[in-house]
């Protein structure tokens, strides 16, 4: 899910006007094995700092219970901790004891500063264990019988944070019972209410319809898409033109003056038509982005939707941003 939660985060990061990460911002809970087993996390930080990319810094947090269902650290990778993967784009990484809380509250305050300071992703590793097995038929006495005599006989984080807390005088242990009551009331609640199927269909899954969710809305009609000859023509031309002075290749002259001999004929290839589809859409006043390995130029060459100027460095036209001036944007941006 972390190219999800960093493409929902830059789109919310766009529509609010947040070009500096001070709006929203993603949270990515890891597993200790994914984090350093999974191609998806070193890709999702390689695409962390790119400019069309970036969510300006995420705070990774690994659950590092030091296994991975029933696999043992030295048996599911080659480097010695779980977060290295993280050192590729130079981010701090905090390995902290979670039995440690005043520790883990602490390393937690210092990450956020990080990311807000200086925008760029921090790691956060929570060294902990997991008291029973991955899921509720494992039996981790099977795979791991040492390591799981030890967790046996750890004291519970809460237990040990709780006695600390009173011994100091911080909290007493009448406000702490009635915390845990409230708390272990709401477990309660929700365990009673889990055996009413209609209740957990109904209400718990966030798949359900809510109240009002089909209202208005039946039955589906399909909305009219089509879009006039003189609109599309229109796209045509404007997708071609050019800044005053602009210097286009050679080459891409030719294939320019083609497309305009094509609309004058009542033809399209794939890349005229594209250009159309895409332009009707941000004519309409959506923001369209296209994004992805070699998407400005297109792989085979067919698009050019990012031109360069030949006579000046880093010089760009991007013609479809100057089809109409209350068109939604268009971005198209290249990634590794
Ligand atoms: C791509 C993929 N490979 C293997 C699995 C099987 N699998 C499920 S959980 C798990 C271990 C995950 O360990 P970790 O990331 O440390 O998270 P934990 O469950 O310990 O919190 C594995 C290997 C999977 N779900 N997906």
């Amino acid at each position: 899910v972390d190219p999800v939660v960093q493409g929902k985060t830059r789109a919310e990061q766009f529509y609010r006007g947040d070009k500096t990460g001070d709006k929203a911002m993603s949270i990515l809970l890891h597993g200790d094995a994914a984090f350093a087993g999974q191609g998806v996390v070193y890709e999702t930080f390689h695409l962390s700092d790119l400019p069309a990319y970036t969510t300006h810094g995420t705070i990774h947090i690994i659950c590092n219970n030091q296994i991975g269902f029933t696999t043992d650290p030295r048996m599911a990778r080659s480097s010695p901790y779980c977060t290295d993967v993280a050192r590729v784009v130079n981010a701090p990484i905090f390995h902290v004891n979670a039995d440690d809380v005043d520790s883990v509250l602490h390393v937690a305050k210092v990450a956020a500063e990080w990311r807000c300071t200086f925008k760029k992703d921090v790691v956060i590793d929570l060294v902990c264990y997991r008291r029973h097995g991955h899921n509720e038929t494992d039996e981790p006495m099977f795979t791991q019988p040492f390591m799981y005599k030890k967790i046996h006989q750890q004291q519970h984080v809460l237990k040990k944070w709780v006695d600390k807390l009173i011994s100091e005088g911080t909290i007493k242990q009448e406000w702490y019972e009635a915390e845990e009551d409230k708390y272990q009331k709401i477990l309660d609640d929700a365990f009673a209410n889990s055996k009413s199927p209609a209740y957990a269909k109904d209400k718990n899954w966030l798949d359900s319809p809510w109240k009002g969710f089909f209202t208005g809305k039946g039955p589906f009609p399909y909305p009219q898409t089509g879009v006039s000859e003189e609109t599309l023509k229109n796209i045509g031309v404007k997708a071609h033109e050019l800044p005053e002075g602009f210097s286009l290749h050679r080459g891409l002259k030719r294939v320019f003056e083609n497309r305009a001999k094509m609309l004058g004929e009542r033809e399209v290839d794939w890349a005229l038509g594209e250009s159309m589809a895409i332009g009707s859409v941000l004519l309409d006043g959506h923001h369209v982005r296209l994004s992805g390995q070699d998407v400005e130029r297109g792989t085979f060459s067919h698009r050019h939707h990012v031109l360069h100027d030949q006579d000046k460095d880093l010089v760009f036209h991007v013609p479809m941003n100057y089809l109409h001036p209350t068109q939604g944007h268009y971005t198209i941006c290249n990634s590794s």
